[in-house]
């Protein structure tokens, strides 16, 4: 039997640029890839650390109150996500799993907005286009194929017109989405085109209760070898490092050097959704052993070892957290309910008679209750 309670039987190695005290590690190959990262920019990133595990928190208790059917919370993966978000271009395109709130949140969409399709008012929270970002994708590794099509998309935009820009998709996926085909799949176009796709698996030890010990006896990041695509691994719970290992590939990829995967490092702290109970097949240390990699606490010393953090960032922020926690309940609440036949609207793209016929049925059905 494989050691199913060894979270940390792949952690060896990754790139690590803020120790677990805060400290910062030299590195001559990524330190010139974060050096615009000054005292602002980096009270910046523990900012949006903070406000999304906030959002994410209110998440958890508005569905817990019965507001929302659903939450997958991102806690403990703030640092992979607000990395790679704020990592991003806006003509970038995003193509995400159903976890990375913080990727949204960086991609521009509005707090609120996050919660649309968990409330199930909406089949997407937000105008993809306007955000650069698709909406979640919920079929395990789907996405890596869209966002290989998008890049093969720029590709051709790009030999046909050369002012076109060099933008990158990524798709965000968990541990558990390397075994799915259409990761494999994507990652073999990928490679043979060349496309300018970033792959972002956050290995976050669990595919709900399967550790990540069932899928792979290699580390996730040893796998694209195979397919020709340069890899790294990088320390998920520290923001500079995902910055910087985020900020090569793009650069490579935007530069014509093909696809590039990221394998962060990290540890879902909570459920894998509201539906799940961890404790059911997690071990309680597992959960202490991660809480001292926290990821905004590790900011948060390095902050202070450098003099900028006092208590003037500090109530700022919590401020901020709560003006947004407020207006991300009162919105959620005040969420219309959308007309029950507009589920039929926007399935295809030209009419469509056996789906007239069935929103004709429920139509009738709707009208059979008396109001
Ligand atoms: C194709 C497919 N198979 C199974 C499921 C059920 N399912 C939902 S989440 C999940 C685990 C995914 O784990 P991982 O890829 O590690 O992402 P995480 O949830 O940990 O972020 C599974 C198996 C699904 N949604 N889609
Ligand atoms: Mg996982």
């Amino acid at each position: 039997m494989p050691d199913a309670a060894k979270p940390d039987a792949t952690t060896q190695d990754p790139v690590r640029l803020l120790d677990e005290h805060g400290a910062r590690t030299a590195s001559d190959r990524y330190d010139p890839l974060i050096a615009d990262l000054d005292d602002h920019a980096l009270a910046g990133l523990y900012e949006d650390m903070v406000l999304i595990r906030r959002i994410d928190a209110e998440g958890m208790a508005l569905q817990r109150q019965g507001e929302l059917a659903l939450w997958p919370p991102l806690l403990g993966q703030e640092a992979a996500q607000i990395g790679l978000g704020r990592a991003l271009r806006s003509d970038d395109f995003v193509f995400s799993s159903y976890r990375e709130h913080g990727v949204a949140y960086c991609r521009g969409v509005a707090p609120v907005d996050l919660l649309r399709v968990w409330r199930g008012v909406s089949v997407s929270g937000w105008d993809p286009f306007e955000a650069g970002m698709a909406s979640p994708q919920v079929i395990i590794g789907a996405q890596a194929l869209h966002a290989t099509g998008y890049a093969m998309g720029i590709q051709n935009d790009r030999e046909r017109d050369p002012a076109t820009p060099d933008s990158v998709a990524v798709a965000c996926f968990g541990d558990g989405a390397m075994s799915e085909g259409d990761v494999n799949e994507a990652m073999v176009f990928a490679a043979t085109y060349q496309a300018p796709v970033v792959f972002f698996c956050q290995n976050n030890q669990y595919a709900i209760s399967e550790p990540v010990s069932l899928q792979t006896r290699v580390p996730l990041a040893d796998r694209p070898a195979g397919f020709g695509i340069p890899s790294a691994r990088v320390d998920g719970n520290d923001v500079l490092a995902v910055t910087a290992v985020v900020r090569e590939a793009l650069e490579r990829a935007r530069g014509g050097g093909g696809p590039g995967f990221i394998e962060a490092v990290t540890y879902r702290m909570g459920p894998h959704t509201t539906a799940d109970d961890p404790t059911r097949y997690r071990d309680p240390a597992e959960l202490e052993l991660w809480s001292a990699r926290d990821p905004i606490q590790r900011l948060r010393a390095h902050l202070e070892s450098r003099g900028a953090f006092g208590p003037e960032l500090e109530e700022s922020v919590a401020a901020r957290a709560d003006q947004v926690a407020a207006e991300l309940r009162a919105g959620c609440i005040a969420m219309p309910d959308p007309d029950a036949l507009e589920v039929f609207a926007d399935v295809y793209a030209e009419p469509h008679a056996e789906l007239d016929r069935q929103r004709a049925d429920y139509a009738r059905y709707l009208g059979g209750f008396v109001s």
